[in-house]
């Protein structure tokens, strides 16, 4: 009776404990691989900002100083990348989404992601909201290394890491949606690791 797949024999190698929290066709990776398209961007912490635009009552931005002077909180979390590996029971340090759209009044329901280096990922208002999303600048006590996207990246746990824009800039709301860097070159628009929303035919 020989019937067990070779992806159920790996799935099965992730402890008990951690199984459940490993999404459909995902493999427990230690480590914390670097995936980027293009190179690394230099940002000067002078000139850093993070703003949010575009279709909202009130913009906002904060520099540096002011940034950091926002309620920062920890986000113990599962990564899920959608080239299979998952990084389970990490932690990262930052600010809620929430607390940066306060005030901000949105007039629509959609989000672009932008960063420095030109990436952009597009998500609902609604999986930026409700402590789903953070602007992070500490990975497990440490400062977010430039390679993963210090000095700050969003960090959207729920949706597939592509959704976690590093060297992020910014939010632009708006009132329609558009596809990110990704979305435009076949991945799938949302993105749910429990879904298997991986591609644009998913
Ligand atoms: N600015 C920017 N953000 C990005 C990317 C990128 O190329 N540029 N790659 C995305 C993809 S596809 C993944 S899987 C994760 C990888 O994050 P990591 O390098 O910290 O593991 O970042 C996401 N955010
Ligand atoms: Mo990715």
């Amino acid at each position: 009776m020989n019937f067990v797949s070779r992806g159920f024999s790996r799935r099965r190698s992730v402890p008990e404990e951690l199984r459940d929290r490993l999404p459909p066709g995902q493999y427990v990776e230690r480590g914390f691989p670097v995936l980027t398209a293009g190179p690394t961007p230099r940002v000067d912490m002078a000139e850093w900002r993070f703003r949010i635009d575009g279709m909202v009552g009130q913009q906002r931005e904060w520099s540096w100083e002011e940034f950091a002077g926002l309620p920062f909180e920890d986000v113990p979390c599962d990564i899920h990348c959608v080239t299979k590996w998952s990084k389970l029971g990490t932690s990262f340090r930052g600010v809620s989404v929430d607390t940066l759209l306060e005030g901000v009044e949105p007039q629509g329901g959609y989000a672009m992601a932008f960063a420095y280096g030109g990436y952009t990922t597009n998500l609902p208002l609604a999986d930026l909201m409700g402590g789903r999303a953070w602007v992070v600048t500490e990975h497990e006590g440490e400062p977010l290394p430039s390679e993963h996207g210090g000095p700050a990246r969003l960090l959207v746990p729920h949706l597939y890491f592509w959704k976690s824009a590093k060297w992020v800039a910014g939010l632009r709301v708006l009132d329609h949606d558009e596809p990110g860097f990704w979305e435009q070159n076949g991945y799938h628009n949302r993105g749910d690791p429990w879904k298997e929303e991986r591609y644009w035919n998913d």
